[in-house]
């Protein structure tokens, strides 16, 4: 396999409008909804983290949409995923509730993990996300466990671990990856290689920055695409999903090569950034997910820059609503410390 990412984490590389080929494209409208509902969502949290309204740190992953939608759009609600501590997108793109996650980085009663979470701890059953961790690296294996009860149950479903290039530093990604391959288990790994764990770049802990060569180690079905190409990303997975439904796919590793656009963690972007990552990030601003898919989805006819601007006004109104509504909401009562922390 090719040991270097070359273009693809190249910042000046990779602007252009993404190409459909064979892939249909009205099914990247919806798509196109649920990045700019998530970027909007997103903007609306970190303008809140920079007037201190939200007390809770909070990743996140504006312009990194692509990655959480493309593989969503394989998923269906008896699937079980996993996320981290930058998994808004996750949970969104899945189908978790806006209100819950707004409650829920305001640590309000009604967020999904009743306010005693915040913008890390994030879940959604009902949509098969099935809970997000902060600590690195940990529902790597939970994933891989939810891919054998998959196996076991026959019904077609896969387990889904979502993950960063740093977590592929960590000894439980490697054990959960020889786990899943020996056992063929239908587990998607989806590692977002934004080339960055906190403010280190891969070049200065990796020797290589291609993550996906732990997947050929492991003698695993994988591909290394665009990002913030959402058709790359939804057709490196289209064979593996046939399988997986048919009850025969195994184990498949997923790299999504992106960039975040803030800081590791809150709302700047002039923070917490390496020299290198300032001097590109106007670069990877032309890597726009989101404009890139808005842009092709006119070209081929599929959305109207009218259409398109009464789908990014809906989701304005949709996002302002929502979080006036989550500002109303109750704190939990201080009960909640003793009754939610510890079993009887
Ligand atoms: C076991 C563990 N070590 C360290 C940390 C502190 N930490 C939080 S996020 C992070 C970087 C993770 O990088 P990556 O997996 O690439 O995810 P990204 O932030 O780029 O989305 C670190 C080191 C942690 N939460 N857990
Ligand atoms: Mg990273």
């Amino acid at each position: 396999m090719n040991q270097s990412l070359t273009s693809l984490a190249d910042a000046k590389a990779h602007h252009e409008p993404i190409a459909f080929g064979h892939a249909d494209p009205v099914p990247f409208v919806q798509a196109l909804h649920s990045m700019v509902r998530i970027r909007r969502a997103e903007e609306c949290i970190a303008e809140n983290v920079a007037t201190g309204v939200i007390k809770c740190p909070c990743h996140l992953a504006i312009g990194q949409e692509a990655a959480a939608v493309g593989v969503a759009m394989h998923l269906r609600s008896t699937d079980r995923a996993f996320g981290a501590h930058r998994s808004h997108a996750h949970f969104l793109a899945m189908g978790g509730s806006l209100d819950g996650l707004f409650a829920e980085v305001l640590g309000r009663d009604t967020g999904v993990s009743r306010g005693m979470g915040g913008s890390m701890h994030l879940a959604a059953k009902e949509v098969g996300f099935y809970g997000s961790v902060p600590i690195v690296g940990a529902s790597i294996p939970i994933a891989v466990g939810a891919g054998l009860a998959a196996q076991m149950d026959k019904k077609g479903d896969v387990g889904v671990s979502f993950f960063g290039d740093g977590a592929a530093e960590e000894g439980s990604f490697h054990e959960s990856m020889n786990l899943a391959s020996v056992m063929n288990l239908p587990v998607l790994f989806v590692c977002e290689n934004n080339m960055f764990a906190s403010h280190l770049h891969i070049s200065l802990r990796q020797p290589k920055n291609v993550v996906a060569r732990y997947a050929v180690a492991h003698a695993m079905a994988h591909a290394t695409v665009d990002g913030n190409d959402i058709v790359a990303v939804w057709s490196a997975l289209k064979d593996a999903a046939a399988a997986w439904r048919a009850g025969t796919g195994g184990p498949f590793f997923l790299e999504a090569v992106t960039y975040r656009w803030l800081g590791h963690v809150g709302h700047r972007d002039d923070q917490d950034v390496g020299v290198a990552r300032k001097d590109d990030l106007s670069d990877w601003k032309g890597r726009d997910p989101v404009r890139r898919l808005a842009e092709s989805l006119a070209t081929v006819g599929a959305l109207s820059p009218k259409e398109l601007a009464a789908m990014e006004s809906a989701i304005s109104d949709e996002v302002a609503t929502a979080w006036a509504k989550a500002l109303t909401q109750p704190f939990p009562d201080p009960s909640a410390l003793l009754s939610r922390v510890w079993a009887k």
